[in-house]
This record gives structure tokens, sequence and C-alpha cells, in this order.
């Protein structure tokens, strides 16, 4: 089952939001005759991929290990359950279960009554964890929304409003871009593209650049040109830009900014409502443009907003040593600080940085 992750993981990004799922076959001895996993959306499931592998027709002895529970409904690919059974897979180890309202264990019910073995659970925990997004999605019908910042060891993310140090190394960078790669989209506040400038793009290494789509939020919407000529406007992947506003954004500017070419996504929620602002965001992503996650890197304001409104599903806080001192802007403000925390957190040494990831708890 761990190579089975492993192979999993190989679909990194690209399945959204679809989930990472690895398959492999072993024969009595327990040697590997044939790996699969899913590759992106659209394409061939794990188990399928891995069948197609097979060198040789599948004997009762041999046993499929699968990170998720084999899919029962036809989809757009035709039911796992189907391809399993009519191949003569005669064992099944599962790791986790498919949330999903369709699946939630039918899968399981299916091989079953098919006469298969079935045993679940195996590195469950390792498998859940790795679609920690699709399971919310499909748990919830919305979006995952992620806060991610970098703070110095006394919580502050600038030395002051106008002067941005850099906090972390280049391990926590690599580290973001591998996140924002996962995520489907990627978010600031007005602020931090006027003071930061951000390209908000994929960069890993050996890997041409990507983008996700970019999310700006902004209810006032004070646009100028000089705005305008930031780069997540004029780049390459401008078209992945847009300005999400709220139900009272004054309807000149959203038109000024349509008519520069920006595109502009109204919410009906007032601005003073932030709880609805970030509900109807995660709603409508989801369910407009099957968009499963949103990656919110800033800046104070912003991700204030979203602690205080109880809107965090999730976090990633990458600590440095640094000490800014008392003078510094906070990376939160004071009624967020101390309301929530990370539930069960998982670390990462990244050189002299540390990173915490998990699920949010509200206090
Ligand atoms: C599996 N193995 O590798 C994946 C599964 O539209 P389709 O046909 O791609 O089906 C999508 C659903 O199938 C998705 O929502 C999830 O429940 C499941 N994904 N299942 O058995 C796989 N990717
Ligand atoms: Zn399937």
């Amino acid at each position: 089952m761990a190579r089975a992750l492993e192979l999993a993981k190989r679909g990194w990004g690209a399945t959204n939001p679809n989930p990472m799922v690895g398959a492999l076959i072993v024969d009595k001895n327990g040697d590997i005759v044939a790996e699969g996993y899913h590759a992106a959306d659209g394409a061939a499931h794990a188990e399928v991929a891995c069948l197609k592998n097979m060198p040789r027709p599948v004997e009762p002895t041999d046993t499929m290990y699968v990170t998720l529970e084999p899919c029962s409904t036809k989809g757009r690919t035709g039911a796992c359950t189907d391809a399993l059974i009519s191949a003569g897979v005669k064992n099944v180890v599962i790791g986790a279960t498919d949330f999903s309202p369709e699946h939630s264990g039918r899968g399981v019910e299916i091989l079953k009554a098919a006469g298969v073995n079935v045993e679940t659970g195996v590195l469950g925990r390792e498998c859940e964890d790795l679609n920690f997004i699709f399971n919310h999605a499909a748990k919830t019908s919305k979006a995952l929304l992620a806060i991610k910042y970098a703070a110095s060891k006394d919580g502050k993310i600038a030395l002051d409003d106008g002067n941005r140090a850099h906090i972390t190394g280049k391990e926590a960078m690599h580290s973001v871009h591998e996140w924002r790669a996962l995520f489907s989209s990627i978010g600031v506040g007005f602020n931090t593209v006027k003071i930061d400038n951000p390209a908000l793009t994929v960069r890993r290494d050996g890997i041409p650049p990507s983008c996700r789509q970019r999310l700006i939020f902004s209810a006032e919407l004070n646009f100028d040109f000089d705005m305008l000529s930031k780069r997540v406007f004029t780049d390459e992947f401008e078209d992945k830009t847009r300005v999400v506003c709220c139900a009272d954004s004054p309807a000149d500017k959203m038109d000024f900014l349509r008519r520069c070419g920006v595109r502009v996504m109204q919410l009906s929620a007032p601005s003073a409502d932030r709880a609805a602002f970030w509900n109807e965001l995660k709603e409508r992503l989801f369910s407009e443009e099957r968009i499963s996650s949103i990656y919110v890197e800033g800046g104070a304001i912003t991700l204030s907003s979203i602690i205080n409104s109880r809107s965090a599903d999730y976090a990633f806080v990458y600590q440095s040593p640094k000490v800014f001192g008392e003078n510094a802007l906070d990376a939160l403000d004071e009624r967020a600080r101390g309301s929530w925390k990370i539930r069960n957190p998982k670390f990462e040494l990244l050189g002299l940085d540390k990173l915490s990831y998990g699920e949010v708890e509200y206090l």
C-alpha cells in the first residue's frame, strides 16, 4: 500500500477535482506484477490503468492494492468494480473510503457480493489524508478553503506596511510551489497585489511554469492603471485572473474593470457579511466550475477575515526562526490570533523554517 501511495502521488495537481489514486497487483509470492495510477481528471482510473499494465491474465491468487475504494458508478470512465470483477480479481486491499455520496462503501459491498475478498483501512489514515481536498468536496459539495502564511517567530509577516522582508528560506518556497500545484485556485487580497506584485504561478524545478485560477479579493474595487499593470493582470496567464467582489461593490468600478478586459466575479453576499461571502465563493466555485480548492496566501486583512468568519477549512503556517519585533506587521489581527488552531498538525522542517499544516479548528 505504501508503494500504491507513491504511485497515487504521481497524479499530484493533475487529477483535480478527482482524487489521486494508486493501484498495484501482487502475485501469491507478494511480488508486484503491475502498477497503475490515476494520471489526470477524465483519464483512466488507477485500477483500470493497473489492469491494462498486467503482463498476463489475473490469477485467483493475485491481490490488488488500491489507495481508494473502487468506484461503483459508471462516471465518465466506467465502474472500477465491474472492471475488477470481469478481470477476475479475487482479492482487493483498500486504503481509504471514497466519501462521494454515491460511493461511500458501496464499492466494497459490490465486490464482496461478487465473491471478492476485501480488506479495508490499510494505511487508511495516509490514504485518506492524501485526498483531503477531494474528501472535503465530496462531503460538503464546496471547495476547501486553505489559508497559508509565512510568519516570523513572533507572528509577523512584514517589518512594516510597505516593507516586505523575506521571511522564510528557499526550502519553504519550494514547498509553497508544491502546494500551489495541488490547489485549483489561488487567492490574495487587493493590498497584496498592490504591495507585493506576486505572480501566483506554480514554479517547480524542471517543470514549465503553470497557473491555477487566480482570485483577487476586493470589495471597494479601487483599481487604477498602476494596479492593472501588476503581474497577475499582464503576464501570460492573465486570462486566469479574476477579481472577486461583493453585492455592494460599486457598479461603475466593475464596469471599468470589465472594459479593461478583467474578469469580475460578483458574489451576492454583502461586504459586511464575510461568512456569507466566503461560503458563497466555496459553493459557486465548486458547483459552477468544479474548482475544489482555494489556497489563500494573504495578506493580513484577507486572512483575518477568513479566520474571524470561521471560514478557513485548512491552514499552512510556515514559521521562520527570525524575530521581527513589536513594531512589525502581524500576520493576523488581534481577534483572529488565538481564536483557532490546527487540529492534529503535521510538521515538516524546511531548512531553518517549520511548516505546520492541517485542518482548522476554532476555539
Ligand atoms: C477509482 N479510481 O482512480 C479514481 C476514482 O468521472 P470519472 O469516471 O473519472 O469518475 C470520477 C469519480 O470516481 C470521482 O468523483 C471519485 O469518486 C472516483 N475516483 N475512483 O476507483 C480512481 N480517480
Ligand atoms: Zn474507478
